[in-house]
């Protein structure tokens, strides 16, 4: 039983991360004052066995920066995440977070509770805040159409809920979380181009809600690195490029 639970403790922490410092496996991720919100200098890291996943990595992200990796399926992206979160074996380097973290998994994941509930998570309701979180991650439509609004329970035992539409709901947790830095893996994945954009512009962009925020951006679509600050290519486990689109 004890087992058990500790398992689902890891998973739900996994998946739903808001990392305060004290959080953080202090032998994996430091968290000093730093300009950088993150940053990884000459990390190489495993997820055990003898297999190196990520090689020397070297990776600044300044503090407000919008930051694209970008890279082939497998290439190592979602570990590159979970080496800032502090979940991967550190072989060498050092890994530094300077604020608190949200984090949007590639696998949006959805609690047992009522559609407001899986966006405030535990924080108190701000009805501004709601609705602006609402309106930028498209939820509003999908609002209007479940029986209950947002008062609809939703996840295994009520709704289910379009991969699409648990993603969005997962982006706006993290967006009301109102954290420092944003960790989001290809949040944009199972949304169409026209809601991708709006999400893009209300939320990730310089337009968006997130403004003068640190955000780290797993993507496929191309289209949006045009407007990032800096751009990281992960290719088999290694940044073989970074720069500005230019
Ligand atoms: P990923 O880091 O998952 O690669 P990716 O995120 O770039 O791929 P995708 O575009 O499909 O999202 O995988 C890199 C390697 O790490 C791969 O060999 C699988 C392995 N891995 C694990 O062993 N455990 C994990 O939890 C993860 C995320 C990856
Ligand atoms: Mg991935």
């Amino acid at each position: 039983m004890i087992a058990y639970m500790a398992q689902s403790w890891v998973s739900i922490k996994r998946i739903n991360k808001f990392l305060n410092s004290e959080e953080i496996d202090p032998n994996n991720v430091t968290t000093h004052p730093s300009e950088y919100a993150l940053s990884i200098s000459n990390g190489t890291f495993t997820w055990g066995g003898e297999h190196v996943t990520l090689k020397n990595i070297n990776l600044k992200v300044k503090k407000g920066n919008l930051t694209a990796v970008v890279g082939s399926v497998g290439s190592g992206k979602t570990s590159l995440i979970s080496a800032l979160l502090g979940e991967m074996e550190k072989l060498n380097g050092e890994v530094n977070i300077d604020g608190r973290a949200a984090y949007v998994p590639q696998q949006a994941w959805i609690q047992n509770a009522t559609l407001m509930d899986n966006i405030l998570f535990g924080k108190a309701f701000d009805k501004q805040l709601y609705n602006q979180v609402i309106d930028a991650c498209a939820l509003r439509a999908d609002l209007a159409m479940l029986p209950g609004g947002d008062q609809t329970e939703i996840g295994e035992k009520g709704i289910n809920l379009s991969g699409g539409q648990k993603q969005r709901v997962a982006l706006a947790r993290a967006v009301y979380s109102e954290s420092d830095i944003y960790l989001f893996d290809d949040p944009l994945s199972a949304v169409d181009s026209h809601v991708g954009k709006h999400i893009f512009d209300n939320v990730i962009g310089e337009t968006g809600m997130l403004k003068g925020k640190t955000k780290l951006l797993v993507t496929h679509a191309v289209v949006y690195l045009p407007k990032v600050d800096e751009i990281y290519v992960v290719i088999n486990g290694e940044i073989t490029e970074s720069g500005s689109y230019k």
